[in-house]
């Protein structure tokens, strides 16, 4: 379909072909979206080169959220590619390995600081950039999990910075509202990404909810892939400071 033709969007995360925001660039590019991307690193953009290519998408440069230079750098290359921005999809979290087990009780001030910096905070600090390229409103979208609502085994710090990005989303939304600009976040159910690999039992958390959810499977990155362009395309435009479960109903359940 042509529901993203003419948009611009600008996605920040995808780290291989298993990365929920490849799922997410795909559905973009299938819609017609024409889409900017980045790489976290020298490593990183040999495998997100191809991937670029694939969707006839342009690599906007290096982007470590930890040096807010090269987030900037990514904004200024994307504003000369596009003038203008449509949409931003933000696919960034991170937390030590060895903290994504055991108690959260024993999470270290340092790694609190960092995992909250990374995938809470980073997302304000790609609104505020957004918000100078989207003249003529937009959609910024963000990824969460069920863990910031409930206790999850071994999600700990990760859970409580999924919490304050999902409060960050209402207070952005209330911020950018005035401007036409919509901010909401998908809560997808568990799938194996390279980022899922560090949380503790992964597998098991997997077979639980393809067990116990309504539709008793797990979902794909395309499927969150397909939700994100309703939710950055004009059918989602009344739609504002939301967080929809992409989670085949799992919410409902656990
Ligand atoms: O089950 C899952 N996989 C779920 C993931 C369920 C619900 C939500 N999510 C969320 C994640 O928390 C994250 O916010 O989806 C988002 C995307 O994660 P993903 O697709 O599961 O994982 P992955 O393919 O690893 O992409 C995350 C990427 C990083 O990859 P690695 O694994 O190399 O850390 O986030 C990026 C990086 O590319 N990233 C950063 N980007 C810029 N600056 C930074 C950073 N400092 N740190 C991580």
């Amino acid at each position: 379909s042509g529901l993203l033709k003419g948009k611009r969007g600008l996605i920040l995360g995808v780290a291989n072909n298993r990365s929920i925001a490849y799922g997410i660039a795909k559905s973009a590019r299938a819609h017609g979206a024409e889409l900017a991307l980045t790489y976290q690193g020298e490593a990183l953009k040999k495998r997100v080169e191809p991937l670029a290519a694939e969707l006839g998408g342009h690599l906007v440069g290096h982007c470590d959220v930890t040096e807010p230079e090269t987030l900037d750098a990514v904004f200024a290359e994307t504003e000369k590619l596009f003038g203008t921005l449509d949409f931003v999809v933000h696919c960034i979290a991170f937390s030590n390995k060895d903290e994504l087990d055991g108690r959260y009780v024993d999470t270290s001030a340092d790694n609190f600081t960092k995992t909250m910096f990374i995938s809470c905070y980073s997302f304000t600090a790609v609104a505020k950039r957004a918000e100078k390229l989207m003249t003529n409103g937009g959609s910024l979208l963000t990824l969460t999990y069920y863990g910031a609502e409930k206790w999850m085994p071994h999600y700990n710090v990760m859970g409580v910075a999924k919490a304050a990005l999902e409060a960050s989303v209402r207070y952005l939304a209330a911020d950018l509202g005035p401007k036409a600009i919509r901010v909401n976040a998908i809560s997808a159910g568990p799938i194996k990404t390279l980022a899922a690999s560090g949380i503790g039992d992964f597998r098991y958390i997997l077979k639980w909810n393809e067990l116990n959810s309504p539709l008793r499977r797990t979902v794909t990155t395309d499927e969150v892939g397909d939700t994100s362009v309703y939710l950055v395309s004009d059918l989602s435009r009344g739609v504002t400071g939301e967080v929809h479960h992409v989670d085949a109903g799992y919410h409902i359940v656990g």
